[in-house]
């Protein structure tokens, strides 16, 4: 058994756990983090892909900002459409200069990952068998083995960002923990494309067939997404049906066309709404997907895991520097805070955006009602924009 000590025990390698351990060991704070999968299958998994203005704001903080600023694609708006019409809602001028950066989930990682290797603290890929232990005593444990080695880290405090299949928030006693949940009648068939973006923006579009969303992740490929079944199965879905319905869907009066491109990967993502309260027991703290999942389409997942890891980064860093437990204290209850309120609004866009399973002719006239009243008040846009961009993590 190989037995190490450290200040905080990170399990989970996705961008929460990177992201507190690259904010711990700017304060000086030692960290162990600890994952279950290979460095390539965390890297190249594709997520998320929009970065609100918050966590831009981190990542330069952080000293990460170079190749973000370089790579990443700034966008001051976002496109809403339907009745085959294209409405720009521009959220840098309604809300005083607040934008979004489109720069891969992935790409955060690898740059995460490289600031872990060069700061030389722990990073174990590939672990098995991993647990938590007492996590309501001074000294709680995470076990874990690694190349047929039993390891045993002891630290003052765990943080869970393990994501919503891990092993953390299952740690807390049932007892101790309420969750809420909603799983919606759809799901989000999505493609990565070797295409040049045809709109310099997103593009959110309500069709009578469904959902469709245009995004991207650089000038040389198009990221697209078509709301279909929950049981949907891919193999059903060869490269020229995807092409023709996202052109059915996002088909506009203005002429704009899509690019198609060859498609390099292709799946479908189901969609919830999770929360977990508290997230903090005892020494264990949830952050990110370990505690709350949004719906993607108001692309609030990421950017909530690294205000968590932000806020539980700055509670750890005064408890250490002046014993300051304030910070820990509150931690839960702002991030709960935080969390219903991205939660209110991904629900929101979902209902706006999709086609519901009554398939009742009213819903879909409600829907575009409601678009339509979007598109013409200054307030609704101000509301979307603030919430899209997002506010300052508290
Ligand atoms: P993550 O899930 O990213 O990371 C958790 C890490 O813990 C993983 O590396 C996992 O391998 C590891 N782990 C799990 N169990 C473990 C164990 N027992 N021991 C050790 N390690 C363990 N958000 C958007 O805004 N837009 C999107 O388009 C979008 N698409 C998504 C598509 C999918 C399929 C998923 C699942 C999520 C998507 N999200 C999207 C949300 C996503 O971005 C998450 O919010 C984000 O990855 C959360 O980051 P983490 O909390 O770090 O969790
Ligand atoms: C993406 O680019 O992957 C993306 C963008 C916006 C969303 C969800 C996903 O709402």
């Amino acid at each position: 058994m190989r037995r190490l000590r450290t200040q905080v025990a990170i399990v989970g390698a996705g961008p929460s756990g990177l992201m507190l351990g690259h904010i711990l060991h700017l304060h000086g704070i030692d960290s162990v983090i600890v994952e279950n999968r290979s460095q390539e299958y965390v890297v190249e998994r594709v997520r998320a892909g929009v970065l609100e203005q918050g966590t831009v704001d981190l990542m330069r903080d952080v000293g990460l900002g170079a190749r973000l600023a370089r790579e990443g694609l700034r966008h001051s708006g976002v496109y809403i459409a339907f009745n085959g019409q294209r409405h720009h809602i521009d959220m840098e001028e309604l809300t005083g200069g607040r934008a979004i950066t489109v720069y891969g989930q992935n790409e955060v990682v690898r740059d995460l990952i490289d600031a872990r290797v060069a700061s030389g603290r722990p990073l174990h890929f590939g672990a098995s068998d991993v647990a938590v232990q007492d996590i309501d005593r001074e000294r709680p444990r995470v076990t874990f083995r690694l190349s047929d080695e039993e390891h045993e880290v002891t630290s003052d405090f765990v943080a869970g960002c393990d994501g919503f299949h891990g092993i953390c928030r299952p740690a807390i006693p049932p007892t101790k923990l309420q969750t809420y949940q909603r799983e919606y009648p759809f799901a989000w068939l999505g493609i990565l494309a070797d295409a040049a973006p045809s709109s310099d923006e997103l593009v959110y579009s309500l069709h009578q067939r469904g959902f469709a969303l245009f995004s991207m992740r650089s000038p040389r490929v198009t990221r697209l997404y078509l709301q279909c079944a929950t049981d949907e199965d891919i193999d059903e879905w060869s490269d020229d049906r995807i092409w023709s319905e996202l052109k059915t869907r996002l088909r506009t009066a203005d002429g704009w066309e899509l690019i198609e491109g060859p498609i390099t990967q292709k799946g479908v993502t189901p969609m919830r709404s999770f929360v977990a309260e508290p997230m903090r027991e005892g020494r264990l703290f949830l952050a990110g997907d370990a505690a709350h999942i949004v719906p993607p389409t108001g692309a609030k997942g990421l950017n909530l895991a690294m205000a968590d890891v932000w806020r539980l980064g700055s509670a750890l860093a005064s408890y250490y520097k002046s014993a300051d437990t304030r910070g820990l204290d509150t931690y839960s209850d702002r991030g709960i805070r935080r969390t219903w309120r991205a939660q209110r609004f991904s629900w929101w866009m979902t209902s706006m955006l999709h086609r519901s399973d009554s398939r009742n002719p009213f819903d879909y006239k409600r829907q575009i009602a409601e678009l339509d009243y979007l598109v013409g008040s200054r307030a609704a846009m101000t509301s979307l924009a603030e919430n899209y961009v997002g506010t300052e993590f508290d």
